[in-house]
């Protein structure tokens, strides 16, 4: 994940709205947006036209600058920016510029970054500034605020009221101080928590399976090594839900996780032998009462072709012996479980023609339905 400052300007039309309209876009379609700064008025830099608003966001994306960049043109050309080769200024309802990415350094044929006019625009420096004085220009070795106050762009820029929305809100998982994301071997459970514990500023719980040693012995020979399996996995994760969840102040700082306690019997009662279960079973929820609940259960459903391709494509050696018909049992298995809850705190959600990890309007329609 990258952070990358964007600058945006507005001089035709209803201004305000087409910036609302550009951050609400780049929300959707490049990456999360951290920061708005405030709205200002500016005059036409560079040529004659109307004046400006302008504003710099602050997003965090996985895409490679290049990628943004072909993102944030097509945002441009959808929203009506005509570009006419030769003539380089000229009014428009939106143009986005990538000003920074991390401290990298780009210069090609398409592409500059740090964006080469940013020092002698005090339309950027001084929203840039509101949301982060302090930030070095990587090739200048300046801050922005020493930037700002050596500028030569002597015009005079005016500060808005009026603030633009946060796109954020409509996918909003901080309502929520504790998540639970499940699914079964492969759904992409670790993938989708990581992502929204880094999109939403969340403390990050992930199952230790590394850490078992009865793992990979019990993929051979599931029937010696089904109850011991099972006991340290039962131990391992109440400590770890003891430890990470109870200490912390639920109030405070939102939990994504990626397992629920549930998870161990749902896996015991296919795994266990009868009697066995019958025992484990008083084990489980002795120590569940203890345990915080989640305001949201997420269950990814995932198709056993899917999973199954998953699994090979993480190549976790000890995994590969997994048959489809236990990943059914296992499926069934949450399917039972599922139904005996309160489904107000439960969402089902069917991955199977999503890929959330490469598109992104996958990863928010997710988010969408957890929220709703
Ligand atoms: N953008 C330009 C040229 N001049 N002047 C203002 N005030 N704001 C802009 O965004 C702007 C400009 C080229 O992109
Ligand atoms: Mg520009
Ligand atoms: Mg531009």
């Amino acid at each position: 994940m990258q952070h990358i400052y964007l600058s945006l300007g507005s001089n035709l039309g209803n201004r305000f709205d087409y910036l609302q309209q550009a951050v609400d876009a780049i929300f959707v379609e490049v990456g999360t947006v951290l920061k708005i700064s405030s709205v200002y008025e500016t005059p036409a830099l560079g040529f004659d036209g109307e004046a400006f608003l302008n504003c710099v966001v602050l997003i965090q994306s996985g895409m490679s600058p290049a990628k943004v960049m072909e993102a944030v043109l097509a945002i441009e050309k959808r929203m009506g920016r005509e570009r006419s080769p030769g003539d380089r200024y000229h009014s428009r309802p939106i143009d986005i510029d990538i000003l920074f990415v991390d401290d990298l350094v780009v210069r090609n044929k398409k592409l500059t970054i740090p964006h080469p006019e940013m020092a002698n625009r005090k339309f950027v420096l001084q929203p840039l500034a509101e949301l982060n004085s302090k930030l070095k220009h990587p090739v200048l070795q300046k801050n922005v605020i020493k930037l700002l106050a050596e500028t030569p762009d002597k015009s005079v820029i005016t500060k808005q009221s009026k603030w633009l929305t946060h796109p954020k809100k409509e996918y909003d998982l901080s309502q929520f101080n504790y998540i639970a994301i499940e699914g079964n071997i492969g759904a992409g459970k670790t993938s989708l928590a990581t992502q929204i514990a880094s999109d939403f500023n969340a403390k990050l719980i992930l199952e230790r399976f590394k850490d078992n040693p009865f793992l990979p012995k019990f993929y051979k020979d599931q029937h010696r090594y089904a109850f011991p399996l099972e006991m340290s996995f039962l131990a391992d994760r109440y400590q770890q839900l003891l430890e990470d969840i109870k200490q912390i102040d639920l109030f405070q700082d939102c939990v994504v996780a990626d397992y629920d306690a549930y998870k161990s019997l749902i896996f015991a009662k296919v795994t266990l032998q009868e009697e066995e279960f019958e025992l484990y079973k008083k084990l489980f929820h002795l120590m569940h009462k203890e345990l915080p609940k989640p305001d949201v259960y997420v269950y990814l459903y995932q198709n056993t072709e899917r999973l199954l391709e998953n699994i090979k494509k993480r190549g976790r050696r000890y995994e590969q012996s997994i048959e489809a018909s236990y990943l059914q049992k296992i499926n069934e298995g949450y399917l039972d479980f599922i139904k005996t809850q309160h489904s107000d705190t439960i969402k089902i959600i069917d991955i199977s023609n999503l890929d959330f990890i490469k598109n992104r309007k996958d990863y928010l329609a997710i988010l969408k339905a957890i929220v709703s």
